[in-house]
């Protein structure tokens, strides 16, 4: 009787054997060449999606190949267990986070089970566990040791009617509205913890070591966002401060980028939070300048850069003085200019710059013009600013200079002057790790009135997250109010003293967890120094573009910063990356509960099995574009799978007779599709790789039914499909490999060897031109010479007609394609 393709029967029991037999621990005494193969571990949110599946099963694929390739490779999984839906979840369904996380976990591992994939699970990591977070906490204290971390003040989003800071995510919509009693949002200043990256930012501009797409590495360009100029400082007119005589600063500071437009300057404009505006403000102005900053603070800071938005701002009565020409200029406040980059001041070039141009238009400030393409165009009038470069003009000692050189020689007189110097500024921020939330890594931190701010003794840790904490919907931590918690001893001084309550971004967890993995209970530090020589950096990292600039940056930024604290003896953590393309909906739109448009994975393994799942993810489409789940598709997968198991498993039909030639062609086939599965896999190409399969099976279908080929041709040509197909459909190729009466796994059985000479076609097609134009087809042996070439195009009539008697002065040939003839 016929046995059809069951996947519950077979893929049950080959998972249970793989775990039984430990099929997939990964040995540390392995002498074959290392191979750390890392995929961004998930959230445990509770449920494993199909975006799951396409980030976790199709790399899977590929981490089996390099094991078949002879590497012994690390494949871990872990869980990125901290974070704020927990603790949502903890509100409103009263269910404890770490409950919660847990199970969901559970569920989770369970689900993965069912991919069949080879993780590691010895090597597990679950980062809401102490013996996690402990190290985070000791990172933070050798980080604060070397002063990589600081605690500053540092504007919050806070609703005034609730009396409480805000995550991100309870601010609502374009009008940031508090998520609870619907008031505008503000900003508060709130004493913060801070990493500091920014001492990186040059060295995290570096890529050089590194094989990542160009699209993250520009993202990251961008997000360091180096800029070259100057700082430029310009005396306050003092009769205007307040509290004259004894104001400090006497100038006000810019950042510009185009120190050649200085002579350009008409008005000043500072952020409105600079600290400067209290101290100049005249009083008649006070009110309303006081109102306008009021309302600054509610911005988000996207919506101040605008380029395109309105250019509000105030006068705030006082002046000062460019020191290149001694002229007065009025300065305002206005939101487009930030607090935080550069010197939170600017000098209004209206001519040069278009905000400024805008801004001058608005509040009816002079616009001169400094820089002309040529002198012809200086007199022209401006409709809008010019952003070009040419010469410099109005600007004293700098006219006729090319304003290219102008930016280096004002700067280099401003700094001869005593008035300003060469500067670079960086659109990157130190990282701001402080969260007013419970379910994070407690902050190693005590406030004590008499020594300050107290590292907690390495020997302390971890400072333990309280369980029986309130969750209530204040939108404070319940740390906050967890006396227990609070309650410290100053481990200096022995006096009363004060915890710090606020948890860590999660993003420190997943900044280092490649190096916890390698021993995930190793207790003297937090990674063990002989197996982080041995594994790691990371040899090839996969995961969504969505990282770019978050996690990958930081990341980077926890590697330099750990081998600067001595842990590591190198300084990028991620040699090779690559990131897949996104899962859509079966209507091409993103999957989302309210769309109703989500597929569960589960509901397809437990039909057309694990197996049938994956190869439908790989053939999709390529990798890296990600695309719509469509039902044809997983039944196609599904189809060719079922024939590759008839093909194998049922018996062939009596031969007639061994035809020698088909045998030949049959073997050529096998080791064209070695050679294909091979480069696909290696560059990710994971569709073409499943096509050539489907290709090879239809072929092998076919020689089998034709009862002319010799049955230990068939075998080999089997058992070479099977271990080419076993990295993606890991179930269906045990089994399959086992009825072929081998007692071992597939799974450690070495990759197939391609031999060119077994897959070198017997015949091509080699196109003659002559003068370029086609006028010849051949068909030939393979890797002929340039000259057997020619000997055979000449002896056709076409050619010869073609060429109609002139000879031949050059040849261009490429081996097996083309042969042009040039005669002209
Ligand atoms: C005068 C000037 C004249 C400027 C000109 C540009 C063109 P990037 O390239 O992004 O680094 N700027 C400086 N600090 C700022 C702040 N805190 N908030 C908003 N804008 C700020 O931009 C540097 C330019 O942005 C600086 O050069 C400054 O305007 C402005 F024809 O100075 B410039
Ligand atoms: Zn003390």
């Amino acid at each position: 009787m016929r046995e059809h393709y069951n996947p519950q029967a077979i893929e049950l029991k080959w998972q249970q054997r793989w775990e039984d037999e430990d099929l997939y621990r990964t040995r540390d005494d392995d002498p074959r060449p290392k191979f750390y193969f890392l995929t961004m571990y998930p959230y445990p949110s509770g449920d494993l999606h199909t975006g799951h599946w396409y980030a976790f099963a199709v790399p899977d694929a590929k981490a089996r190949y390099l094991r078949m390739r002879g590497n012994n490779v690390l494949f871990p999984i872990g869980f990125d267990a901290f974070g704020l839906p927990a603790e949502n979840a903890a509100i409103r369904n009263g269910i404890h986070p770490y409950r919660w996380t847990m199970a969901n976990i559970d569920s989770m591992r369970k689900q993965f089970r069912q991919m069949g994939a080879m993780f590691d699970w010895s090597r597990e990591v679950v980062t809401c566990l102490p013996e996690y977070y402990r190290w985070n906490q000791w990172l933070f204290l050798q980080f604060f040791k070397k002063g990589l971390a600081y605690r500053q003040q540092a504007p919050v989003d806070w609703c005034p009617t609730c009396n409480t800071t805000l995550a991100r995510e309870q601010v609502w919509g374009e009008d940031r509205l508090c998520e609870r009693c619907g008031t505008p949002v503000t900003k508060r200043d709130l004493a913060q913890w801070f990493l500091r990256i920014t001492n990186y930012a040059d060295e995290l501009l570096d890529f050089n070591a590194l094989d990542w797409p160009e699209r993250v590495t520009m993202m990251q360009r961008n997000w360091i966002g180096r800029s070259e100029g100057a700082e430029l400082a310009f005396d306050l007119e003092l009769p205007n401060v307040r509290d004259v005589p004894n104001v400090e600063p006497k100038r006000v500071e810019v950042f510009t980028t185009r120190p050649d437009t200085v002579f350009g300057v008409t008005f000043m404009v500072l952020a409105p939070e600079h600290a400067l505006v209290e101290r100049i403000t005249v009083p008649e102005l006070r009110t309303d300048v006081e109102a306008y900053v009021e309302q600054a603070r509610r911005q988000t800071e996207i919506d101040r850069l605008a380029a395109d938005g309105e250019k509000t701002g105030i006068f705030t009565g006082a002046y000062c003085r460019n020191p290149f020409n001694d002229e007065r200029v009025p300065i305002f406040i206005a939101d487009y200019v930030l607090l935080s980059y550069g010197t939170g001041a600017v000098m209004g070039v209206p001519a040069h710059d278009q905000r400024d141009f805008l801004f001058a238009q608005r509040h009816g400030l002079p616009i001169k013009r400094v820089i002309a393409e040529t002198v012809n165009t200086a007199a022209d009038e401006l409709t809008q600013a010019y952003l070009g470069s040419g010469v410099m003009l109005s600007s004293g000692r700098f006219d006729g200079i090319a304003s290219e050189d102008g930016r280096a020689a004002v700067a280099a007189y401003a700094q001869e002057q005593g008035f300003g110097r060469p500067a670079i500024t960086y659109r990157l921020r130190d990282w701001l790790i402080s969260r007013q939330r419970y379910w994070g890594t407690p902050i190693p931190i005590i406030y004590c009135e008499r020594c300050g701010i107290v590292p907690v003794p390495e020997s302390e840790l971890p400072v333990l997250l309280p369980e029986d904490a309130e969750f209530l919907p204040t939108g404070e931590s319940p740390l906050k109010y967890h006396e227990g918690f609070r309650r410290a001893v100053c481990t200096i001084c022995g006096g009363e003293a004060e915890r710090e309550t606020d948890t860590m971004d999660t993003f420190v967890d997943s900044s280092w967890y490649q190096y916890r993995y390698l021993s995930p209970h190793y207790d003297t530090g937090p990674l063990d120094p002989h197996l982080a020589a041995q594994w790691t950096p990371v040899d090839q990292y996969t995961g969504g573009i969505e990282h770019a600039t978050m996690h990958l940056l930081y990341t980077r930024f926890f590697t330099k910063a750990m081998r600067d604290v001595g842990l590591l003896d190198f300084g990028e953590p991620m040699i090779k990356l690559f990131n897949q393309g996104i899962i859509l909906g079966p209507d091409s739109q993103k999957m989302s509960k309210s769309r109703g448009n989500v597929v569960n994975p589960d509901d397809y393994v437990q039909t057309v099995g694990a197996d049938a799942v994956r190869i439908y993810r790989m053939f999709i489409g390529p990798w890296d574009q990600g695309g719509p789940w469509s039902l044809e598709g997983i039944e196609g997968a599904s189809r060719w799978l079922g024939r590759v198991w008839t093909l194998v498993v049922e018996p062939p039909p009596e031969n007639l007779e061994d035809d020698a030639t088909l045998g030949r062609s049959v073997r050529r086939r096998v080791h064209q599709t070695i050679q294909r599965v091979t480069n696909d896999l290696e560059g990710f190409r994971f569709n073409t790789m499943v096509a050539a399969l489907m290709e090879l099976t239809t072929e092998l279908g076919r020689a089998k039914t034709s009862r002319r080929l010799a049955p230990p041709v068939l075998r080999e040509a089997l058992e070479r499909l099977i271990l080419l197909m076993a990295p993606s459909a890991p179930h269906l190729s045990e089994e399959l490999w086992s009825r072929l009466g081998h007692r071992s796994s597939v799974h450690l059985e070495s990759w197939p060897v391609y031999d060119a000479e077994l897959a070198r076609a017997d015949e091509i097609t080699l196109v003659v031109q002559v003068d370029g134009k086609v006028r010849d087809r051949l068909v030939v042996p393979p890797g002929l010479s340039q000259d057997e070439a020619a000997r055979l195009a000449l002896e056709s009539p076409r050619i010869a007609s073609a060429l109609a008697g002139r000879a031949v002065q050059r040849m261009i040939y490429r081996t097996d394609r083309l042969l042009n003839l040039v005669v002209a």
